[in-house]
């Protein structure tokens, strides 16, 4: 048993000795102090010697399964080191060089427009309202004195889901519905921002687009409020020097209806490539609410006026950048996007 015991620790040590591998030493430390190791046989054996020879031998082999996991263990240590320092030295990691730069995000000019509209209007004690973009055909149309048969329901022109509901084709039943949870509170002073959807898709049109609608109901409110909020809004977006037109114009949810044109941002109203030599840019719709739509939306047309208007959010970003087609909006070009 003794010499066997010798002759285990004899040939573990060399063998240990030319090791390259950690699985080599695995595969030892198993073949020697594994549940069917040489070692772990000796041991188990040793319940059966005479008194003498167990203590002789128990003595021994606990010496040698020492030695031998010392040996491993050592060796395990050595070859990892050995392992990481030849890993380190194939990624040639030069811990000098500068660290890699944050690319950072930036606002969509849309959203760049957007808020400035909304922080204008919150400026003058507007509220910004949201609403679904599927709508009833009724919030859509027909609360907007656009009934059954007028040309702008026509199937053609709008993303129609059923009979009864389609994608919006303007954001003005936001405002119906803020109405109808309003009434009869006064005033009523909301602007409407979000995505709309239309039939239409070319250089100056997408089939789906932004606009932004505001809305402001109390008694007494007149055609000059109309014309004091909306100076003062081009003014804050545009510039102070910027000057207004209105002309004369139809909507069926307003009456009297206008267009307000703003003096050219590019020329300052000289004439130039982009107001087509005109000196003028058209810029919103708007009118003093039909009755009619206040009935809809539960006012009384007897006690209550107001004022509404729309723009659309890619005109608005198009004249003010100098942009002369709408779907770089949507390409997500980022040579585009990194000019705002
Ligand atoms: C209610 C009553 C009236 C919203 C209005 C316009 C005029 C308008 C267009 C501008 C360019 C749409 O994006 S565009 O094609 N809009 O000219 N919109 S008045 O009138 C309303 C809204 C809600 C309850």
């Amino acid at each position: 048993m003794l010499d066997k015991l010798e002759r285990i620790k004899k040939q573990a040590e060399a063998a240990i000795t030319h090791m390259q591998q950690v699985e080599e030493v695995q595969d030892l430390r198993v073949k020697l102090l594994g549940r069917k190791g040489e070692l772990t046989a000796i041991l188990r054996g040793i319940k059966d010697l005479s008194n003498e020879e167990k203590a002789k031998v128990g003595k021994r082999s606990n010496e040698v399964k020492k030695d031998i996991e010392s040996l491993l263990d050592a060796k395990l240590e050595e070859l990892k080191t050995q392992a990481l320092d030849a890993k380190l030295q194939a990624e040639k990691m030069d811990v000098t060089l500068p660290g890699r730069s944050l690319v950072y995000g930036a606002k969509h000019p849309l959203t760049i427009v957007t808020d400035d509209v909304k922080r204008i209007f919150l400026g003058m004690g507007f509220t910004v309202t949201e609403g679904p973009e599927i709508e009833l055909d009724y919030y859509n149309f027909e609360a907007l004195n656009l009934p059954k048969n007028h040309p702008a329901r026509d199937m053609q022109d709008s993303f129609y889901i059923n009979e009864q509901m389609l994608l919006r084709t303007q954001t003005s039943p936001v405002q119906v519905r803020t109405m109808e949870k309003m009434t009869p509170n006064l005033p009523v002073k909301i602007i409407a921002p979000g995505k709309v959807y239309r039939k239409d898709d070319d250089a100056t049109h997408s089939p789906m687009f932004h606009q932004i609608e505001g809305l402001m109901l109390d008694e007494k409110i007149s055609f000059a409020d109309l014309k004091g909020i909306l100076m003062l809004f081009v003014q804050k977006i545009f510039g102070e020097d910027v000057k207004t037109r209105y002309r004369p114009s139809y909507f069926p949810f307003t009456e009297p209806s206008v267009e307000m044109d703003i003096s050219c941002v590019h020329c300052k109203g000289a004439g130039c490539r982009v107001c087509k030599g005109t000196g003028w840019l058209e810029i919103l719709g708007a009118g003093m609410v039909n009755p009619k739509v206040l009935v809809y939306g539960g006012y009384d047309p007897e006690k209550v006026t107001g004022f509404a208007f729309g723009m659309g959010v890619e005109r608005v970003a198009m004249l003010r950048y100098g942009i002369n087609d709408l779907r770089l909006f949507y390409d997500n070009d980022k040579r585009f996007l990194q000019q705002f």
